[in-house]
């Protein structure tokens, strides 16, 4: 299903005496607004391939209706989200959910739908058919190894599909670890998984990048071989230049600070990217900004003011994907609210006045810091997201354009109620 450019317009016209009123209210004492505007239009959020449908848990999967059946659903789903708020203009693909089976028309589809690819993503946590060695103890770190070569087979697999698509960088995730006390031995495991990462990173062509994810716990559940931003920080370092850490929001023990692990791993410039995503408990895939929208900001603002202090461009330094789960919502308006949270607590991190914070941490002056911080948080900043969609041609107000146009019972008229997407 593709939008009409009227449609959004006639959806723009009819909300913006509103939207003017608000703007000009922020406009009227936000001093940089535009400055905060233009960045945002700047700014896109990759779309992970394996989140356009319903997911599920253990404990079972309530099919959703209308998912896209092929990967160039996939991209045509993605192309609507970015035609209603011109801030999802990546794709992230995960392999071998998403083989692209013939790459040049993935590619013009995409080009035609302005969706760049993002990190491409390997998958040596599932066994596929007719895999000859099974993924049950791990897969670079595993004890044998044919079953390490398989797994670094796979991920050059993964580095041509993405050299095909276009795609600058892999993300690697390994589920490998254990679960039981006596299972693992430590250091061997940590040594072969290197040596795997270090295989898969001499294929990387020159400008690619290698994103390391750590994960604390699941699918093992006692210990996981790339377990935390330490562990992830210390292969990266040994991999080399071209290799960086991934910090999924829902990756870390209970309480983590994970702030200030983002500006520890900005400090070392090895902090390659994110996986949006929200949690109460534990790797729960919620709807980003829906359970915990303070530390979201509390993580833009220390990535403001790392990347600035780093010189980095804010919209193409590291890379910014979204990774959820939906298991109860429509996906498509899950991702739109993802993306709106964003966006959101960049905004606010923006409107911080980081020199007045330095200047009160120099003062030891802590209620002032909070004060500083607080005010920007406890801004609404939704008018400057919503400008910034309406000079890009999106609209006002995504989820209601979604819900008036009646998105998902078109897609459900097309594709059916029985379909099922790939991924988890
Ligand atoms: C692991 C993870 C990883 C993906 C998978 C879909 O929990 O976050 O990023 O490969 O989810
Ligand atoms: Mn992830």
């Amino acid at each position: 299903m593709k939008l009409e450019k009227y449609q959004i317009e006639e959806h723009n016209h009819a909300h913006r005496s509103t939207h003017q009123q608000r703007i000009d209210y922020v406009r009227s004492w936000v001093s940089n607004s535009d400055h905060i505007i233009e960045k945002l239009i700047e700014f896109q959020i990759a779309i992970p391939s394996w989140a356009l449908g319903t997911g599920g848990t253990r404990f079972g999967r309530f099919a959703g209706a209308g998912e896209p059946r092929s990967l160039e659903e996939k991209i045509e789903d993605i192309g609507l989200l970015h035609s209603l708020n011109k801030s999802s203009g990546a794709v992230s693909l995960h392999i071998p959910w998403d083989i692209p089976k013939n790459p040049k028309a993935i590619k013009a589809l995409a080009a035609q739908l302005d969706i760049k690819f993002d990190a491409v993503n390997s998958n040596t946590f599932q066994d596929q058919k007719g895999q000859q060695h099974s993924y049950k103890f791990g897969s670079l770190q595993h004890v044998d190894k044919t079953t390490r070569d398989q797994a670094i087979e796979h991920n050059l697999e993964v580095i041509h599909y993405g050299k095909e698509l276009g795609s600058s960088s892999i993300t690697v995730w390994l589920s490998d670890g254990s679960s039981f006390p006596g299972q693992l031995n430590f250091r061997k495991a940590f040594e072969n998984t290197l040596d795997g990462l270090q295989k898969i990173y001499g294929a990387l062509p020159d400008d690619w990048k290698m994103f390391v994810e750590y994960k604390a716990f699941e699918p093992n559940f006692y210990s996981m071989t790339v377990g935390d931003w330490g562990q992830s920080l210390l292969y990266a370092s040994k991999l080399g230049p071209k290799a960086y850490t991934l910090v999924d929001l829902g990756h870390h023990l209970p309480n983590a600070n994970i702030e200030q692990i983002v500006s520890l791993l900005l400090m070392e410039g090895k902090l390659g990217g994110f996986h949006f995503n929200d949690s109460k408990y534990g790797d729960d895939d919620l709807t980003v900004g829906s359970i915990n929208p303070y530390q979201l900001f509390l993580i833009f603002n220390e990535l403001v003011e790392g990347m600035d202090a780093r010189h980095m461009n804010h919209a193409t330094g590291l890379g910014w994907m979204i990774d959820a789960s939906h298991n109860v919502k429509d996906p498509l308006e899950d991702l739109l609210q993802s993306v709106e949270a964003i966006m959101i607590a960049y905004a606010q991190a923006l409107l911080i006045d980081q020199k007045a914070l330095e200047y009160a941490r120099q003062k030891n002056d802590v209620a002032l810091a909070q004060e500083i911080l607080q005010v920007a948080y406890r801004t609404d900043v939704r008018p400057l997201v919503a400008e910034a969609r309406l000079r890009s041609g999106a609209a006002l107000q995504p989820l209601e354009l979604f819900r008036t146009l009646k998105v998902r019972e078109h897609l459900i008229k097309e594709r059916g109620t029985q379909t099922v997407a790939t991924g988890l």
